[in-house]
């Protein structure tokens, strides 16, 4: 049994927790409870805890809570303070960016004011959980990989929040925070800019996110496929030959002529994954600041049909 762990029947071990290392690491900002949970142990590790909440931690969550409870009144207002209203209502329920005639200025409250204050807490919550993504690696002595990926999606949340809106002059150019109506807003601002698929940055962003899919899936298979070999225990596994890890590459190369390696697939995976939201931050950056109408651009250099 011990020799053959998988996600499915991996050993729980059950001791003292291990509390992870101390060097470099301001203790006072770390918990110091930890447990186990069968449940979380079928998922990953079952340890849970210590939690490293942090000054930033805690900045983040108490402005994303303050965010999350904004909206959460704004739609119990919409609802009229009606619990059943609420709960049918929830998906169509929506905090509105302010009117375009009121430009970048700031609106009285219920139209669109009390929408740029939730918006400001939106904003420090997601930036202080990205300075935490860097603080801790520096702490765990690591490279800041995680930190630029996240930075990566944040380029795509201001560009449709905070920098596109600016370059417009106007706040109405921001998403609404609803479930429905942001996918209106998508939906709309692909139909006023002319057909979004035309816009060659919103291609290459779906050629990364589904890119992104194949790879997560053709990397987590094979790994799976050489568990049984120790292929998830990455140890020992470069040096020797017939290992997992030397099978596991074989496999591709044997089935496409080409394999990438232990540590180049997650090279791979980590550009794909950061290309789809740079292309796509800078799609919609253009759309409507240098670009009005994709579709007509697209037939100006050839390749849009004109029926
Ligand atoms: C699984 C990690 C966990 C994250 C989750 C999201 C909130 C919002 C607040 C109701 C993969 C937590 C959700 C905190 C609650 C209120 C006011 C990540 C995982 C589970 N969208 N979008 C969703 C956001 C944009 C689009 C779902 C956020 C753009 C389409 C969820 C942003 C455009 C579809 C959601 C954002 C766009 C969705 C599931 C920010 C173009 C769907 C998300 C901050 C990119 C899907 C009903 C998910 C859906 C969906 C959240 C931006 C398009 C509510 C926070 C403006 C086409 N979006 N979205 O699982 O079911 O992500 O919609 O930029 O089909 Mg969206
Ligand atoms: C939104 C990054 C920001 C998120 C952050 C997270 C919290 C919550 C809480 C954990 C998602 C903050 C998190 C606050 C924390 C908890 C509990 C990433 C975000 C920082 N499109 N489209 C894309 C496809 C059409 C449109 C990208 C496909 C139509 C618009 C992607 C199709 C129209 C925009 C993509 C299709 C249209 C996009 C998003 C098919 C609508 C964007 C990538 C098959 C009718 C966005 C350049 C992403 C973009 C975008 C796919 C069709 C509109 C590749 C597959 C033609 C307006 N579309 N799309 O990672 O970048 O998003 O475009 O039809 O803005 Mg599209």
């Amino acid at each position: 049994m011990a020799e053959y762990q998988n996600i499915f029947n991996q050993l729980q071990v059950r001791a003292a927790p291990e509390m992870g290392m101390v060097e470099q690491v301001p203790l006072h900002e770390r918990g110091r409870l930890a447990g186990f949970s069968s449940l979380a142990g079928w998922l990953g590790n079952a340890q849970l805890g210590p939690f490293y909440l942090g000054t930033m931690g805690v900045i983040s969550l108490m402005s994303g809570l303050i965010w999350f409870t904004m909206v959460g009144g704004w739609f119990w207002y919409q609802a009229g303070f009606n619990p059943a209203v609420f709960v049918r209502d929830l998906f169509w329920l929506s905090l509105d960016p302010p009117a375009p005639e009121y430009g970048l200025s700031i609106p009285p409250l219920a139209e669109g004011g009390y929408y740029l204050i939730a918006s400001f807490f939106l904003l420090v919550s997601v930036m202080a959980w990205w300075l935490r993504s860097w603080m801790l690696a520096d702490q765990l002595g690591m490279g800041k990989h995680v930190a630029w990926a996240f930075a990566s999606a944040i380029w795509l949340f201001l560009v449709l929040g905070l920098i596109r809106p600016l370059l417009m002059g106007s706040w109405s150019e921001a998403v609404p925070y609803g479930v429905f109506t942001h996918l209106d807003w998508t939906n709309l601002f692909s139909l006023t800019y002319g057909n979004l698929f035309y816009n060659p940055f919103h291609a290459l962003s779906i050629v990364f996110l589904y890119g992104s899919t194949l790879l997560f899936a053709m990397h987590g298979a094979t790994i799976l496929a050489v568990t049984r070999l120790g292929g998830d225990r990455e140890l020992e596994q470069i040096v020797d030959r017939g290992t997992a890890s030397e099978r596991a590459a074989l496999f591709w190369r044997w089935t496409m002529g080409f394999n990438a390696t232990m540590e180049g697939i997650h090279r791979w995976a980590w550009w794909f994954a950061v290309l789809c939201t740079l292309t796509g931050g800078i799609g919609i950056l253009l759309s409507g600041t240098v670009v009005d109408n994709w579709y007509v651009w697209a037939q100006e250099r050839g390749y849009g049909p004109s029926y």
